[in-house]
């Protein structure tokens, strides 16, 4: 009974996040891309700095695998909700 109880508060710990920031939650023009304008909603401490850390191509806009990267490697963590 009580290992069963401990056995469900690890597996609560490390599911995985039942919010996960996408392109689409940050994107308000529709694009399917993240300009720094957009990011800076989601990330209010966001500096051009990090923005240029997430975006790897270097081309002024997040993509979909650019944030999940991001997210991935801890360059930004889930927005606060
Ligand atoms: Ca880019």
């Amino acid at each position: 009974m009580r290992r069963a109880a401990v056995g469900a508060m690890v597996v609560a710990l490390f599911a995985a996040p039942a919010f996960a920031l996408t392109v689409s939650d940050v994107d308000t023009d529709g694009d399917s891309l993240v300009s720094f304008t957009e990011m800076a909603v989601a990330y209010p401490d966001l500096t051009e700095a990090l923005f240029a850390e997430i975006d790897t191509s270097d081309d002024s806009l997040v993509d979909e695998a650019e944030l999940a990267a991001a997210l991935d490697q801890g360059v930004i963590l889930e927005p606060a909700e």
